[in-house]
């Protein structure tokens, strides 16, 4: 325990504010782990808590492309490979101007755990670029696609570190950056998840994080004796992949889904949200929610993410359920106390790590049934390994097998975190439950595998 204590200690004093949502990340774990840690010496005596903060490495490159009016730009690109006791690197890529080495250091270390969650032979990796895709034509995508990669494929590879989307990347920008990891390496492998079904792609890869997160929700739902979410009011943020194919299954179904939401705006829609047109604005025009309103003039808008009081519009409107999937630390303390005074009963995390710490500690006070982020939005990886599998069988599996096994994989998650959490003596808190569950596994990998 001294050791764990120690690492703890240090996490009081971050020294770069860059790296704060990091320590965020890891001060979650840390302290779920204390059980473990005293239940058995090993974990102590193999420092393994000192050892899973930090990196395997960090690569940070730049990426130099010349836009549309041929001048050249310069963004920076990263890939942190976490861990790979368990195997590969495994994580997705996000292209947004906000990304930076603390950003990915924190996505990289919830993904060994999520990877972990999963069962599948996966590590833990995160990459990405401050290069912002909005407003620019596909050319410049697919040229700063083609720096990035120029770079990054010397790190790469179907048995070494598998990249996949994230903000910013979709089927689009994954598929310039296979074909150019091809193209230098004249290897047609298995390199990228996410890829268009057409060259490789795993069918349900698109759908499967949102659809997992429904999964996983209603198989909580039904381990806690809470009510279904047919027929319940739903809020839903983001109108990205994760948010829309959220939307999409908690409509098949039966759930009544009020709300997305962008970076500009939340959309509250009483009769339920149109899914063809938010589907339109979004995948297909990238316009602004606010557009929404043409088609639909009952909806309302409400341009400002946050009120001056720091709370946010989505988590306003009274609901059963509420899914946050847009970004991190969008859902406060003061929507967590919000959503509860209005009769949320349950909160299931498909962005990653999007509930701030006060907010999480109000749920687990209040008994929300709470999913969070790295067991309920595990679909996406785990349909990223089926992919995988696919790929090196050269095998394509339908749509109904894919989606037959992602439900098993997130029911079995979901049993996973309930047991664990009931076995270290915090039942129904699936914080404890899915950090004890994902860091066992791999910290038993890395005793085993030695320093
Ligand atoms: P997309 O790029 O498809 O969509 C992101 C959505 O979030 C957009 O609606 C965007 O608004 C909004 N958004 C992004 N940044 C901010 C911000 N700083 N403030 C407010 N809104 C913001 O990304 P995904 O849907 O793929 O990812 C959403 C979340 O899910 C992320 O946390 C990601 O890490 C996580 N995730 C993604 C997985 C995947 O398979 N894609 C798997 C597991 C987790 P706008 O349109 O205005 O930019
Ligand atoms: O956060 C995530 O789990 C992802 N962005 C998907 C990772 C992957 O490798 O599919």
């Amino acid at each position: 325990m001294t050791h764990l204590n120690d690492e703890i200690q240090k996490l009081n004093n971050p020294n770069c504010a860059e790296e704060e949502i990091f320590y965020q990340a890891v001060r979650e774990v840390l302290h779920s782990v204390a059980p473990l840690h005293l239940s058995d010496r090993r974990y102590s005596l193999h420092k393994i808590a000192k050892r899973m903060i930090a990196p395997d490495r960090v690569i940070k490159f730049k990426v130099a492309w010349m836009d549309d009016r041929n001048e050249i730009q310069v963004n920076t690109g990263y890939r942190i490979q976490f861990n790979n006791a368990l195997g590969p690197y495994k994580g997705g890529l996000r292209f947004h101007p906000s990304v930076n080495e603390g950003i990915l250091k924190f996505l990289g270390f919830e993904q060994i755990f999520k990877n972990a969650l999963t069962g599948l032979p996966l590590g833990g990796a995160k990459g990405g670029s401050d290069f912002d895709p909005k407003g620019k034509s596909d050319f410049e995508i697919m040229r700063f696609c083609n720096s990035f990669m120029q770079e990054l494929h010397k790190y790469i590879g179907s048995r070494i570190d598998i990249p996949a989307g994230d903000i910013g990347v979709g089927a689009r920008e994954i598929g310039y950056l296979f074909g150019q990891y091809k193209k230098i390496t004249s290897s047609y492998d298995g390199v990228m998840t996410g890829k268009p079904y057409f060259f490789g792609g795993s069918p349900l890869r698109p759908e499967a994080t949102g659809y997992g997160v429904v999964y996983f929700t209603q198989a909580m739902l039904k381990t806690e004796n809470k009510e279904g979410l047919k027929g319940k009011i739903c809020t839903v943020s983001g109108a990205g992949n994760v948010a829309i194919h959220t939307i999409e299954k908690l409509r098949q179904i039966g759930a009544i889904v009020v709300s997305c939401s962008d970076s500009g705006g939340t959309i509250y829609d009483a009769d339920g949200i149109d899914l063809k047109l938010l589907k339109k604005l979004k995948l297909i025009r990238c316009e602004s929610l606010e557009k929404y309103l043409n088609d639909r003039p009952n909806a309302s808008y409400t341009p400002l993410d946050r009120y001056p009081d720091g709370a946010h519009a989505v988590w306003n409107i009274p609901c059963y359920a509420a899914f946050p999937c847009a970004t991190e630390n969008e859902l406060n303390g003061t929507d967590a106390a919000t959503l509860i005074a209005n009769g949320c009963s349950c909160v299931s995390e498909g962005a990653n790590m999007p509930s701030m710490p006060e907010a999480i500690a109000l749920f687990l006070e209040h008994k929300i049934c709470f999913a969070p982020a790295k067991a309920a939005n595990a679909g996406g990886v785990t349909v990223s390994g089926f992919e995988m599998s696919q790929n090196a069988s050269m095998e394509r599996w339908s749509a109904e097998e894919v989606d037959a096994k992602l439900q098993n994989a997130m029911q079995n998650i979901c049993h996973m975190v309930s047991t664990t959490a009931k076995e270290y003596g915090s039942e129904g808190n699936y914080v404890a439950g899915a950090n004890i569950a994902g860091f066992k596994r791999v910290a038993d990998a890395m005793i085993a595998e030695g320093i």
